[in-house]
């Protein structure tokens, strides 16, 4: 891979500094009142989804410079490297190609040679006549039974994205079927998700990329016993009742599940990017598989328009650059995403993992310290709940959070007046975020003259809207396809690497040697520190009460 040198030292990083210093404390009711144009100049359609960034603190000046900042950090040469099959993934010495799983079948894509795109839609295939079968209720369990249940039994990558576009496709669901997703390893987690189901008329699925992580294998062995225990001790009735979805074939089969029942997928595929691999198998089951495919297809329209569009008119690309002019220039420390769709509500946490996981780094790709900031803390709730809640802080706190408003102009669930409510109320928060209400405008609406300084709005709180015409599995591919390249697109740029997760390693392994002293009957001798030892001491004299 190309060198590539830290951002800060990039001329266009340069003069962003400058600019902003003059920008900074420019209000957005200058800029619209100077640019009657900004809001079409700043308005994006591509790829069925509408982008409207006139509300941001920008001028087009910034744009241009910010989208120099994108060619000087080698943006294009990164991107190109990823649809390549390059070995990106650095750290852990791999190509980074979820675009090949949402490639159409005559495409071609290599990873060392060998064209992947045919394994793709081979298992595909093999997902789609196993969900074929799932739904119409030829698959029979153990008792011969039809398979009522669906329960998916994952964590992380493994688990959000699933449960995710599970929740935000249900309209679309076979209702007929009950899905449930258990991932905590707190017991309580499968005790409710199993709750009243008839083991006769459950099928477990495993999705473990590694097959080796203990919240999924401690529940996937759970989920055994309850299996057995409920089908009167017959160990056989495994086979009808679990599938596993793994890159590792040898610990699906050590673990019991006969292997003619799994679908795989590669090394290539990280975890929080592996939605549209095999993992969506629950997901594919409830929505069917052609409704699966338009999913893919909607992914694969965002990779091509992410590839080859020019950058001022790319959706990601631009996403991802005034990401990093709140990151980097305003220090904004977090981005709000607020769907307006009740479908979307686990929309947040997914984007939470995606960019999180990705773009929390503090090193650069060769391992030195960045003094840059990288990414933001995601966070979010569908509106208009959270209008009810926090958006407090967004019109009138101290804190600077630029915020995504997703929403669609078709309701899925027109009843009466619900989404012209709605939307009027995603237009009105946009609105008011931005020009917020002058003192005098308070004033002139008459009342209490102390009240005057808390019921004025500032304003100058930046947003995006994302507009889609309607939630479709085609627009829900797009949307996530959006995002995972506007994390690309930051981490390019920051020169991170968006594709290890090594921070979540300590945790693990610290567990792992804390849990034998939990479970121990004798007082062993504990060798933390003096909070945590004193911590495992109360727990363990109060856990049997
Ligand atoms: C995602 C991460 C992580 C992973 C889980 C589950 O990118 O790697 O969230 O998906 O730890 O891992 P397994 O699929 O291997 O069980």
């Amino acid at each position: 891979m190309t060198s590539v040198p830290s951002p800060i030292e990039l001329p266009a990083w340069r003069e962003l500094q400058a600019h902003f210093g003059r920008l900074k404390n420019t209000h957005l009711r200058t800029l619209f009142a100077e640019d009657p144009r900004r809001a079409e100049t700043m308005t994006v359609d591509a790829e069925g989804m509408r982008l409207d960034y006139s509300k941001n603190r920008m001028t087009a000046e910034t744009m241009t410079l910010l989208l120099r900042l994108a060619e000087e950090a080698g943006l294009r040469e990164r991107i190109e490297a990823m649809f390549s099959g390059d070995r990106i993934n650095v750290t852990e010495d791999r190509p980074v190609l979820h675009v090949a799983l949402r490639a159409p079948r005559d495409a071609v894509i290599e990873v060392e040679g060998d064209n992947v795109v045919p394994w793709v839609h081979e298992v595909l295939d093999r997902m789609a006549s196993f969900s074929d079968r799932l739904r119409s209720g030829d698959w029979r369990g153990h008792t011969g039974r039809p398979i009522r249940n669906v329960v998916s039994i994952g964590i992380g990558g493994s688990d959000l994205g699933p449960q995710m576009a599970y929740e935000t496709l249900l309209h679309y669901s076979e209702r007929s079927l009950t899905f449930r997703f258990v991932s905590n390893i707190d017991g309580t987690d499968f005790a409710e998700a199993t709750r009243g189901l008839d083991p006769a008329e459950t099928l477990f699925i495993v999705s473990s990329k590694s097959f080796t992580t203990l919240e999924t294998l401690t529940n996937a062995r759970t989920a055994r016993r309850w299996l057995i225990e409920g089908l009167g001790g017959d160990e056989s009735a495994v086979a009808k009742h679990f599938v596993a979805i793994s890159t590792n074939e040898k610990l699906v089969a050590d673990f019991g599940i006969d292997t003619i029942n799994m679908f795989g997928f590669w090394d290539w595929v990280g975890g929080r990017y592996s939605v549209d691999s095999a993992i969506g198998l629950s997901l594919m089951t409830a929505i069917g598989s052609d409704r699966f495919r338009a999913f893919l297809d909607g992914f694969h329209a965002i990779d091509e328009h992410f590839r080859s569009a020019p950058f001022e008119s790319n959706l990601p690309v631009l996403l991802g650059l005034i990401g990093i002019w709140y990151d980097n220039f305003f220090e904004a420390e977090s981005v709000a995403i607020l769907p307006y769709d009740q479908y979307l509500h686990r929309f947040p946490a997914y984007l939470q993992q995606l960019d999180m996981e990705s773009n929390g780094k503090s090193v650069d790709l060769s391992g030195r310290p960045v003094e840059w900031q990288t990414g933001p803390t995601v966070w979010g709730e569908p509106g208009t709940n959270g209008q009810h809640a926090f958006y407090q802080l967004l019109h009138q706190g101290t804190k600077l959070v630029p915020a995504d408003f997703i929403g669609f102009c078709r309701s899925l669930n027109p009843l009466g007046e619900h989404h012209d409510l709605l939307m009027a109320n995603f237009f009105a928060q946009t609105e008011a975020l931005a020009f917020g209400r002058t003192e005098d405008e308070v004033r002139a609406e008459g009342g209490d003259e102390r009240q005057i300084p808390h019921r004025t709005f500032e304003g100058n709180r930046p947003t995006n809207t994302i507009l889609l015409d309607e939630l479709t599995p085609y627009s829900v591919g797009s949307l996530i396809a959006l995002y995972e390249h506007k994390v690309f697109t930051q981490g390019a740029i920051w020169n991170i690497n968006s594709f290890d997760q090594w921070g979540v390693e300590l945790g693990k392994v610290l567990a792992q040697r804390i849990a034998p002293e939990l479970t121990s009957v004798e007082a062993s001798s504990l060798e933390h520190d003096g909070s945590t030892s004193n911590l495992i001491r109360h727990y363990k004299a109060r856990r049997k009460a």
